[in-house]
């Protein structure tokens, strides 16, 4: 439907650049919330919207739901008092909205295959919210082809209006959120080039890193092999980390100096991956390929082999347990419950499987987490000290900064005061002397149990190299 000539794109293009288009953001989760307060600041009358009534309502009184991202706090703030940002749970409060991002989860089920049951509610509320001509943003993270065919059956009403369709995944990290989707650079995929250039000049608003156009799949696809690559790259340093423990010789060493050749970047290995990305795109990339045809076999290995390293890591702890005096009974103290260091998120974190194959061995196990309220069935402590209480065994599972100033000597007091206590360094922060000097024996993933004797002298020039 145009109007005096001028055509919907020019339209939504003039309101998105001089920012009366009114947005709405579905999905007030880890990117739907940043997104909605960094176009609220960068001038846009933004409705943040979300089923959960509880998180709106915390929302609006200003409480940030996600720890540990700096920046978010001071965004809400601003978004709130400058009346640009409106939390709801009413879907009646999008209607008629000029642009829709949809940032909801997609999960995935048993088996690798999406959970899209959030999504579709999603477009549907779109399709129903829109009464005009519209930007429609899939920000979710979806396998091959979702954009184009399901969300744009979903969105388009009955009526004559013209809905413009894009896919822009995120590119940020937990922990980093508002500097990387303020600073990456973007790619912004479009069912048409019209799409991708509204969605261009949308994103442009707030994001300082360049911003590429190029067809929905294709970025959806682009998504995908991102988190895919990472997930490989950790899985063949997890790999390496088994071979340098058949070996005798340390992970951490070996890796250390590859990657001093200028071509090499391995990444770390550790007690398992988690998270909510890594551990389900490569699954959708593989799927959609073996629907297709192609069965991605690498992928696949690589995504299994870091499934298994919570379990390979619990078998080294039961093995120096039923060494040293039996493990049924014996207390673990676990360090550390969310997937990653300096965020409080436990989704898909390696800290479950390994609690569970620690408790299936009669194992009690003790956790601690300064930014993490899960315990998956672990006793929660109020502090490293209080969970190590009586431990022979002390495991760190998250690489929080907070831990790296623990005071060792007073952890291994606080262990089993007659056998050997064991400090499992399932991130590799470390450094094995410290560590030894405190009284403790120190192993880690890819860490042998005693350092390999030959040669010292040669080590000598290296050891500095690997401290934490
Ligand atoms: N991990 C290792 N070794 C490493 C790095 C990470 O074992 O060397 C583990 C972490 O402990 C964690 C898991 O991998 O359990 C994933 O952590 P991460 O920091 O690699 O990734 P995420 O899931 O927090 O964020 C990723 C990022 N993707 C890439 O870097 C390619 C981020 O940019 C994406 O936006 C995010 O996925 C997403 O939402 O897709």
């Amino acid at each position: 439907m145009e109007e005096f000539g001028e055509s919907a794109f020019d339209r939504l293009m003039n309101e998105i650049r001089s920012r009366r288009a009114r947005v709405a953001v579905l999905g007030q989760g880890y990117i739907g919330l940043p997104i909605a307060l960094l176009l609220s600041r960068a001038g846009f009358n933004v409705v943040g919207y979300d089923v959960n009534e509880v998180l709106v309502e915390g929302l609006r009184t200003g409480s940030v739901p996600y720890p540990g991202e700096p920046g978010l706090p001071e965004l809400l703030e601003l978004g709130l008092s400058s009346g640009r940002y409106r939390p709801t749970a009413d879907p009646d409060e999008i209607l008629g909205a000029d642009v829709f991002i949809i940032a909801v989860p997609t999960p995935r089920i048993n088996g690798g295959e999406p959970n899209l049951t959030y999504l579709i509610s999603a477009a549907e509320e779109v399709g129903r919210s829109i009464s005009g001509d519209a930007l429609v943003v899939v920000e979710s993270t979806v396998p091959p082809g979702t954009t184009s065919e399901m969300v744009a059956r979903l969105v388009r009403p009955r009526h004559a209006r013209r809905v413009f369709l894009a896919h822009c995944p995120e590119r940020a990290m937990p922990g980093r959120l508002i500097r990387e989707l303020t600073e990456a650079n973007r790619i912004v995929g479009g069912v048409d080039e019209e799409s991708a250039e509204l969605a261009r000049e949308l994103y442009s608003s707030f994001a300082r890193g360049k911003i590429i156009t190029t067809d929905a799949t294709t970025s959806e696809v682009v998504k995908l092999v991102e988190n895919t690559y990472r997930d490989v790259n950790i899985a063949l340093a997890n790999e390496i980390a088994r071979v340098c423990s058949a070996l005798g010789v340390s992970a951490r060493e070996v890796i250390g100096l590859a990657n001093l050749h200028p071509r090499v970047n391995l990444l770390r290995p550790g007690i398992g991956v988690g998270g909510s990305c890594l551990t389900k795109d490569p699954l959708f990339l593989a799927n959609a390929s073996a629907d297709s045809g192609y069965i991605p076999e690498l992928i696949l290995r690589a995504r299994r082999l870091n499934e298994e390293m919570p379990r390979s890591a619990a078998e080294e702890i039961l093995s120096f347990l039923e060494e040293t005096g039996g493990a049924r009974g014996a207390t673990v103290a676990l360090l550390g419950t969310a997937y990653k260091g300096g965020v409080g998120d436990p989704r898909e974190s390696p800290a479950k499987d390994l609690v569970a194959a620690l408790k299936s061995a009669g194992v009690r196990v003790r956790s601690y987490d300064p930014l993490c309220e899960e315990s998956f069935g672990s006793e929660r402590s109020r502090d490293p000290y209080e969970a190590a209480a009586g431990a022979r065994c002390v495991v760190l599972a998250t690489d929080h900064p907070e831990f790296r100033s623990l005071d060792l000597t007073r952890l291994r007091e606080s262990c089993d005061p007659e056998g050997p206590v064991l400090f499992y360094d399932g991130r590799l922060v470390f450094d094995r002397e410290n560590v030894e000097e405190a009284g403790f024996v120190y192993s880690g993933i890819g860490e042998p149990l005693a350092r390999a004797s030959w040669p010292l002298e040669a080590r000598a020039g290296t050891r500095r190299g690997s401290s934490a």
